[in-house]
């Protein structure tokens, strides 16, 4: 993709933060957006599966959707390249806009490549997309062959990330199969998301504070996991903290070096109210970690302590 045309169609979608609320449609050609995917994906997969970044960053939970939300975080974060961006996965799906929303961050990525980070989430996937509304609003606004165009993109979209060889990032959490982090590496691309296996659990596995040990997800997909995974599984591999996203709303508490972004924004109706809870003093070291990883989306995160 050329680079006039790439920074063309930027500064379209940032018209966006002009037209706030009014509801005006950017314009955008699907032979662009085709082309945004085809460079994206050369992009990913000229990178790893497994992303080895520095801080400071800033760390981003869903976006679904919510152009607008994602408009703001950057005003409240930096544009890029002013700040260095890790989005975790959950782009499109749910919200009215996953078009302009994906197409701004493959753009991003295609322009900032070694700046700004895209992981991805359980709706990167086609048998998600397909029902919970990016499908409808591709077929809608273009076609359904641009759908499978993006599909193509979301299935060499990198699937963790570890920041100063501490932090672990991915968009759901932990596997029973996870031993190395050299398994992530090895995962191939292009991929589809299975319904099962490590590869799922990276996108799909919840903790939960309720139990030891590895347990029944209500998602009906994937496992949940207790404090003392995470606890076992940061030892092991001389990591401090895993930092995820995946669910929206949460009171969550479990382990004591789990970190959750969420986002506040109203979510399909339904008000999110994240909270930023107070660091407790003992944990220094992940207060270091949150001085250096920004974590974005408005109220930020929910700290999970035991
Ligand atoms: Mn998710």
């Amino acid at each position: 993709m050329e680079k006039q045309a790439l920074d063309d169609l930027i500064e379209r979608l940032l018209e966006g933060r002009k037209g706030k609320g009014s509801g005006k449609r950017i314009p955008l050609e699907e032979s662009e957006i085709r082309r945004l995917c085809v460079t994206a994906k050369e992009v990913f997969l000229g990178q790893p599966n497994l992303l080895e970044l520095e801080a400071p960053i800033n760390v981003c939970g869903d976006i679904h959707g919510q152009f607008s939300d994602l408009l703001r975080l950057f005003e409240y974060g930096g544009f890029p390249p002013n700040a260095n961006y890790l989005f975790l996965g959950d782009y499109v799906d749910r919200g009215k806009h996953s078009i302009e929303t994906i197409c701004l961050l493959l753009a991003y990525k295609i322009k900032f490549p070694d700046n700004f980070f895209l992981l991805r989430g359980n709706h990167e996937c086609a048998s998600i997309n397909r029902i919970y509304g990016f499908y409808d609003e591709c077929k809608r606004r273009f076609s359904v062959r641009l759908w499978k165009i993006f599909t193509d993109c979301f299935n060499c979209l990198p699937v963790a990330a570890v920041i100063d060889d501490k932090i672990f990032c991915m968009h759901g959490g932990l596997s029973p199969e996870l031993e190395s982090l050299d398994q992530i590496r090895e995962i191939e691309r292009p991929v589809d998301v299975p319904d099962q296996g490590l590869l799922c659990d990276l996108l799909w596995s919840d903790p939960d504070r309720e139990i030891k040990g590895w347990g029944e997800n209500d998602r009906g997909v994937s496992f949940t996991f207790g404090a003392d995974k995470v606890a076992e599984f940061l030892k092991k591999h001389d990591l401090d903290l895993i930092c995820r996203a995946h669910q929206v709303c949460i009171l969550c508490f479990c382990p004591p070096r789990l970190v959750e972004l969420c986002n506040s924004f109203q979510f399909v109706g339904m008000p999110c109210h994240s909270r930023l809870v107070p660091l407790s003093p003992t944990l220094h070291t992940f207060a270091s970690h949150m001085c250096k990883i920004h974590l974005c989306t408005e109220l930020k995160y929910v700290l999970m302590e035991a």
